[in-house]
């Protein structure tokens, strides 16, 4: 039987996210399995889904959306079989039956659960987005972001239209994998955390060490523009897209609401100066993240209701340049 995150679960009522299982690489090197290639490779995403939305940010700033096409999903989960109940991401039949979604051209596929089982045909994992699909050789090269986002860094820059960007330069690497670690662990994973614990033990330290870490990122973001010095990096990239997300949805609809963010005066200004950074504003469809998150976990909000607010102004002036 097919599984989503909601199924992932310990003995003990924690959510245990298990790793992607595509992972191949595509690498500058022509003579490579999957060389780094204008028109080739496509991106599946959702824009509500946090993990792709910083495959697509990467595309955006880094200038590679020409060279590397992408598609968005209907942002609900729906059935993706008659013949079973699992639960997915699913294409729309037309262009217009939901903004900002469009029907899959290159595989005709209904769900992206057809792309999974196109790619491998005993595939037993999640259905998860993103997809980052190879049209050559009609299959999935990588489901991993944290992966996909170190390709479109370095491997296409005899393409992409920013080559000169580089997130992840090598004498702030140290400082990004470490930051990364601890980020990923208490904010990116650790929201997912609270939202899909089962039992009050597994929340309470959840909660606690996600407030723990954003207590750490308002520190650190008082002393600096960005979380590893005044250069914008990968790891800004990965905290934006929970930033972004936090007050909306997750406060409520994963119970992360000991305090908002914008109790938090430098990461609030923080999240608007990455919202601001060229290319980034596009990446984020508010209605859309909210339609998922609060329609698609009937577990956690069983009548799908939306709730109106905060509708905070991301665009809005911010103070981050106090450290330029
Ligand atoms: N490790 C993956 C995680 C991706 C992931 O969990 N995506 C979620 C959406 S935000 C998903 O597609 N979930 C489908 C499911 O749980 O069935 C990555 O970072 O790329």
């Amino acid at each position: 039987m097919a599984r989503s995150a909601l199924d992932e679960m310990s003995d003990s009522g924690a959510f245990l996210r298990t790793a992607s299982t595509f992972r191949n690489f595509i690498l500058r090197d022509p003579s490579s399995q999957f060389p780094a290639e204008s028109g080739r490779y496509h991106l599946y995403i959702s824009y509500a889904c946090p993990w792709a939305s910083r495959c697509l940010a990467y595309l955006k700033i880094k200038g590679l959306d020409k060279a590397i096409s992408f598609t968005s999903v209907k942002p609900r989960w729906e059935r993706t079989k008659e013949s079973d109940e699992h639960m997915g991401w699913v294409f729309p039949s037309s262009d217009t039956e939901e903004p900002g979604a469009v029907p899959d051209s290159l595989n005709g596929a209904k769900s992206i659960r057809e792309l999974y089982e196109l790619a491998s045909t005993n595939y037993s994992g999640k259905f998860t987005v993103p997809v980052l699909w190879d049209k050559k050789l009609k299959t999935i090269v990588n489901n991993e972001s944290s992966e996909i986002i170190r390709m479109f860094n370095t491997e296409f820059n005899h393409i992409a239209e920013n080559a000169a960007l580089d997130l992840y330069p090598p004498h702030l690497q140290t400082c990004i994998d470490e930051t990364n670690e601890w980020i990923y662990d208490a904010i990116n994973n650790g929201v997912y955390k609270c939202g899909f614990a089962r039992k009050q033990g597994p929340y309470d330290e959840a909660v606690k060490k996600l407030f723990d870490a954003l207590d750490k990122c308002e520190e650190i973001l008082g002393k600096q523009r960005y979380m590893c010095g005044n250069t914008l990096s990968e790891t800004d990239i990965r905290l934006f897209v929970t930033l972004i997300r936090f007050d909306e949805v997750y406060v409520v609809h994963f119970k992360c609401n000991q305090k908002q963010l914008h109790e938090y005066p430098n990461i609030l200004n923080y999240t608007k100066d990455i919202y601001q950074v060229p290319g980034m504003s596009s990446t984020v469809h508010m209605e859309q993240i909210k339609r998922h998150y609060y329609g698609s976990h009937p577990t956690i909000n069983p009548f799908g209701i939306i709730p109106h607010g905060p509708n905070i102004d991301y665009s809005s002036p911010h103070d981050r340049e106090r450290f330029s």
